[in-house]
């Protein structure tokens, strides 16, 4: 009798099951259509922002390219959908998005009692705020009294509350449904102080029209871990945009770009092989060669990361706890193979 290890019995067993069939498949829908539907700010610098000719650019919106790049293999072939904090999750659970990347928190609340799920986090963020240099304030706990700008629907209300309760500081709220109406209140004297996560404190400064007169106070409140959201109930779809980050993240801990992956299909590191001939990915229901089309269309995440609010932007944000686990942050992704 031919010999054969428990591993591989094990590992012949788990093939062999069928697979589960998903009631609905977001792939097949998005390849019939020939588009991703993604639901994305209503304009924010840095994450989701039309330029002046309306092409959107952003990390958000390069996570949209890179599922589309993923499932169609072409980047380009996104609709984006602007919505406000407070329509996001209605506008994923009601089928009018496919995906939602908006500078979303993964929150238990969110992720448990929505019918929704997390698939990563595409930037690690923290609650801050942003004050006028004239007001003279050095910390965030010398704002007791202050009035203060912010935006519905967010985390960043119910985090605001919980650190002036904590302080025992009062505030007086001034609530607003778009970052543009946020800064445009801020920069009109509305409020004191203006909160959001920190990145998006920056991504707010450029809107203003003399942003070096506004300062970022240096306290961070909470955790805000940002990352782009499904429907629950189709695993498939949720594997893919879930991979789909995981492949950004391992492409530049590979070293491949969008510049030197053409030139990587011939290296003889089997990761890379790996990477490039799509290993493991067959039930996706994708081209084997997604991963491959992500990084040559859109880059690796440090590349989609500068570009969009690092050095290269003008947010010129700091990598911090976003640099790769090998570079003292914690953006990690699990192995392909
Ligand atoms: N990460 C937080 C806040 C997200 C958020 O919506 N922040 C505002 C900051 S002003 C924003 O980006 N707005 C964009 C828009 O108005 O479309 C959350 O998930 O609740």
């Amino acid at each position: 009798m031919k010999k054969i290890s428990i591993c591989a019995v094990l590992t012949a067993v788990s093939v062999s099951f069928p697979m589960m069939a998903s009631a609905a498949s977001t792939v097949k829908s998005v390849q019939k259509r020939g588009y991703v539907q993604c639901g994305v700010t209503t304009g924010l610098p840095g994450f989701s922002n039309p330029n002046d000719k309306g092409k959107w650019q952003g990390i958000d919106v390069d996570v949209c390219r890179a599922v589309a790049a993923a499932t169609l293999g072409d980047a380009n072939k996104v609709k984006y959908t602007p919505l406000t904090a407070k329509e996001r999750f209605t506008a994923l659970q009601s089928g009018e998005i496919d995906v939602l990347s908006r500078v979303t928190t993964w929150t238990i609340t969110r992720d448990a009692s929505l019918g929704l799920n997390f698939t990563g986090v595409t930037y690690y963020d923290g609650q801050g705020f942003m004050v006028s240099k004239e007001l003279g304030v050095k910390s965030a706990k010398e704002l007791d009294g202050a009035s203060v700008c912010i935006q519905s629907g967010t985390t960043t209300e119910l985090n605001l509350a919980d650190y002036f309760r904590q302080n025992e500081m009062e505030f007086e709220p001034v609530v607003f449904d778009t970052a543009d109406q946020t800064a445009k209140g801020f920069e009109a004297g509305r409020c004191d102080v203006l909160t959001s996560d920190q990145s998006q404190l920056y991504a707010l400064r450029i809107k203003l029209s003399k942003p070096d007169k506004a300062m970022v106070l240096p306290e961070v409140i909470s955790k805000e871990p940002l990352g782009p959201v499904v429907r629950q109930g189709d695993d498939q779809w949720f594997n893919l945009v879930k991979w789909t980050l995981f492949a950004m993240v391992n492409a530049e801990e590979l070293g491949l770009t969008s510049s030197n992956i053409e030139k990587e299909k011939k290296s003889k590191n089997p990761e890379v092989q790996r990477f490039i001939s799509g290993e493991g990915s067959k039930s996706l229901g994708i081209s084997s060669d997604w991963a491959y089309q992500i990084v040559k269309q859109v880059g690796n995440y440090g590349e989609i990361f500068e570009r969009n609010v690092g050095s290269s932007s003008p947010l010129k944000i700091d990598r911090g706890l976003n640099k790769l686990w090998t570079k003292g942050g914690i953006q990690y992704a699990p192995p392909m193979r």
